[in-house]
């Protein structure tokens, strides 16, 4: 079986930064609105009076400050709140794949390649803007990569499960070198007037190099000793968006069809998931976690990061261990961990090991043991 290596990273952080006070203001404003066109309503019982989001509450509670947008005029505009984004002519290039070039050439120019070099091209991320073609197709043409390439979905574990297809593509002779790229643009699908969810996301877009061991010349490249993934269905976090939606009209927008989720069963079920999947694996594969000079964790939660680490690696745990980006880039779908992994990773030295991992939507679980070359 041919040996493969992650050989190069790349990350796009989208123009536009927006502050949890900048987004609490609105939606605050927004609930004063609704609070006085709906008083009558409200008088009578028959409305339930909207309450006050806080920056202190998002913080403490996720450990985001700020995410960034594609997008931002609208967002805090109280009669509008999502990014006002404007239809592309069918001939010009589609915003995601705008984002994933950019984070593709990073991670080419970090595994010594160009485009020329790639057979194989998977987008991976937790929403497409069209069913087809496929988005990974129009960066192949617009990169002027080799071979083919797919658009895969998987919510929160698109990055890891399509760096595991790109492994098996490679061992399995399908492909040489793969790109994978995420270009998650997350806020056209936030519901900016649910307090519950209107601070969690942010948008970004990340790549990696996936190629033959043999193969590369990265000064920079990571061995993949081991993947696991695993799924178990939940509607605790879901979408109703689809393309069926026009053919009810009547409920077409309706707040189901964009992001929503039961976040405290999430916390409570994802957590022992996460934990059970992360022992079987390294006791298969005859790792001591403490063995792991750092984890790439899915940046979904400050807290539910901390738990999953302290679990595995004790109380007295170094920040440097498993590093959080969710404070300045928030919950960014699959790009979490491989926005870690990307900024984290340069300290390693020949035989470090470092664990990627993702958890969410599905459920669904990714986890690759790294080995820095
Ligand atoms: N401001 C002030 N108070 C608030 C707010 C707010 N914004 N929101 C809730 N509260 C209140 C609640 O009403 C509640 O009040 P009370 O106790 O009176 O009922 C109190 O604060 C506590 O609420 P919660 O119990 O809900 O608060 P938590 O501590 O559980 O924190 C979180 C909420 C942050 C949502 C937390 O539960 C969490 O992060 N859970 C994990 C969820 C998770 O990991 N989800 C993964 C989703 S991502 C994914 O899988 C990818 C999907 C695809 C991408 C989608 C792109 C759009």
């Amino acid at each position: 079986m041919n040996k493969v290596v992650i050989s190069g990273s790349g990350l796009y952080t989208p123009p536009y930064s927006v502050s949890n006070d900048e987004l609490v203001n609105c939606y605050n404003s927004y609930v004063d609105q609704f609070n006085q066109q709906n008083a009558a309503e409200i008088e009578a019982g028959n409305t339930h009076a909207l309450a006050y989001s806080s920056s202190e509450f998002i913080e403490k509670a996720s450990g985001i400050k700020s995410r960034y947008v594609m997008v931002k005029d609208g967002i805090l505009d109280t009669n509008i709140m999502m990014p006002l984004i404007a239809d592309r002519p069918s001939e010009s290039l589609s915003m995601q794949a705008e984002m994933g070039i950019e984070a593709a050439n990073q991670a080419l120019q970090q595994a010594n390649l160009t485009a020329e070099d790639i057979d194989l091209v998977i987008v991976a991320c937790a929403y497409t803007q069209r069913a087809y073609p496929a988005i990974a197709i129009e960066i192949q043409q617009a990169m002027g990569t080799k071979g083919f390439a797919y658009d895969m979905l998987v919510a929160c574990s698109s990055a890891t499960f399509a760096i595991v297809n790109a492994v098996n593509a490679i061992r399995g002779g399908t492909a040489n070198r793969v790109l994978v790229i995420n270009p998650e643009l997350t806020s056209p699908q936030i519901n900016f007037r649910d307090r519950d969810s209107h601070f969690i996301f942010g948008d970004v877009a990340t790549a990696v190099v996936v190629e033959r061991a043999e193969l590369s010349t990265s000064t920079n490249a990571f061995s993949v000793l081991s993947t696991r993934c695993v799924t178990e269905y939940s509607s605790n976090i879901r979408s109703n968006f689809g393309f069926v939606n026009r053919c009810d009209p009547e409920n077409a927008t309706t707040s189901d069809k964009l992001f929503h989720q039961q976040g405290r069963k999430v916390f409570k079920e994802l957590l022992p998931m996460i934990y059970q999947h992360l022992d079987a694996q390294f006791t298969d594969e005859q790792i001591k976690p403490e063995e792991f000079k750092r984890l790439w964790l899915h940046q979904a939660n400050i807290n539910m990061n901390l738990f999953v680490v302290k679990k595995l690696l004790g109380d007295n745990v170094e920040p440097t261990q498993a590093p959080i980006v969710l404070d300045e880039y928030a919950n960014t779908a699959s790009a979490g961990s491989v926005i870690a992994f990307h900024k984290f990773n340069q300290d390693f030295k020949t035989g470090d090991l470092g664990l990627l991992c993702s958890f969410g939507a599905g459920y669904s679980i990714g986890s690759i043991v790294l080995e820095k070359c």
